[in-house]
């Protein structure tokens, strides 16, 4: 856990992920690895979103046991729990009771232009509720309580942490400066994982298994998965995600995973086959995914540390959090508390 001197004060990053299912290569690349990319530069706020994760409906013991293996995760890609504040959700009681005073100063009619309140309204047509509609309403209260400056975030969650904005701005235009105002940080490549079955299509942890190579998937998976991904027939090895997303797809992963730039990687694989590009992306996942699986085992066989981890990190996030949801009931005007 943090102890760091008030007078070396770094930027602050909060940053969420839903204990929605199995963690795919997209989450890894979209966000948990800038997550560790960004943990020494930054006082880091990492949260497992458990809170988030029920306006889909939930088997409750399922989600009970992906809390813990999403925070094992969160240790397994080396997240230092002396660095960053690792913790879950629902731990820090703040976190609802700021979404609910934002609420009041949050529209329906830009909540109601949310793309992905559309899609999941589309996809879940049985079970619109109103925790779906005010989802980004809880984002902007988990980033706000910690005056976070950046948020890193797969391209999808942009226009959340733009109402964000919008919202802190409002709250700040009537009260003062309550809110630090926080920017998106999206990585330069692979902020957009595609489908492996339709690359037109964001990689997506609730999608069919096929669609997608999950952090914990076997070597035989990950290769079986990656030789069935969708190309097309024109048999060239070019970078153009709009007319070869499957390939041009392939190519961003091994690029994100070599640290090198698409156009280097595109033009080491020129001339060849799919079959080698297909290889060379295999290769690439198995030796980045391997030793964060070996740590996560080691991680997950040691609950009472994980326990212990969660337990004080919630610790000093609610002794963060209330500093800022006190200020902001003092600032709307609910009622003092008697001196005890
Ligand atoms: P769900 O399918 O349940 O909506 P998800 O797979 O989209 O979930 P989230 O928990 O919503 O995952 O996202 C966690 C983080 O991973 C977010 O920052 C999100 O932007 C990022 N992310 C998710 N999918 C991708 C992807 N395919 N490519 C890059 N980043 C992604
Ligand atoms: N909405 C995000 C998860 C999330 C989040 C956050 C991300 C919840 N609160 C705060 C960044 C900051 C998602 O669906 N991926």
């Amino acid at each position: 856990m943090q102890t760091q001197p008030e007078t070396v004060k770094k930027p602050i990053i909060f940053s969420g992920i839903q204990p929605s299912g199995t963690l795919t290569l997209g989450n890894y690349i979209g966000a948990l690895r800038n997550f560790k990319l960004l943990e020494d530069e930054y006082d880091c706020v990492y949260c497992v979103v458990d809170l988030h994760t029920l306006t889909v409906r939930q088997d409750a013991a399922q989600l009970r046991r992906r809390c813990l293996e999403l925070a094992a995760l969160y240790l397994a890609v080396g997240l230092d729990p002396q660095k960053s504040l690792i913790f879950c959700q629902s731990h820090v009681s703040a976190h609802a009771e700021l979404a609910w005073i934002l609420n009041c100063y949050t529209y329906m009619g830009e909540l109601s232009r949310m793309t992905q309140f559309k899609d999941k309204s589309a996809k879940h047509a049985d079970n619109i509720n109103a925790g779906l509609f005010t989802y980004p309403v809880l984002m902007a209260a988990d980033i706000l309580l910690y005056q976070a400056d950046l948020v890193p975030v797969g391209v999808d969650q942009k226009q959340h942490v733009e109402i964000t904005r919008d919202i802190a701005q409002r709250f700040n235009g009537i009260y003062g400066d309550v809110f630090t105002i926080p920017d998106v940080y999206i990585g330069k490549v692979g902020s957009k994982v595609m489908s492996l079955q339709e690359p037109t299509r964001k990689m997506s942890k609730s999608d069919p298994e096929e669609t997608y190579i999950a952090l914990l998937d076997k070597p035989e998976d990950i290769r079986r998965k990656i030789k069935r991904a969708v190309t097309d027939s024109d048999a060239e090895i070019r970078f153009d995600p709009e007319n070869k997303p499957g390939v041009s797809n392939l190519l961003s992963i091994i690029a994100a995973l070599t640290g090198e730039s698409t156009a280097a990687v595109t033009a080491n694989l020129s001339g060849k086959g799919y079959g080698e590009l297909k290889s060379t992306a295999t290769e690439c996942v198995i030796e980045t995914l391997s030793p964060i699986q070996a740590e996560y085992k080691r991680i997950m066989n040691d609950k009472a540390y994980l326990q212990s981890v969660l337990d004080q990190c919630a610790h000093e996030a609610s002794r963060r959090a209330n500093r800022t949801l006190d200020k902001v009931k003092r600032k709307v005007g609910c009622a003092p508390h008697g001196k005890a």
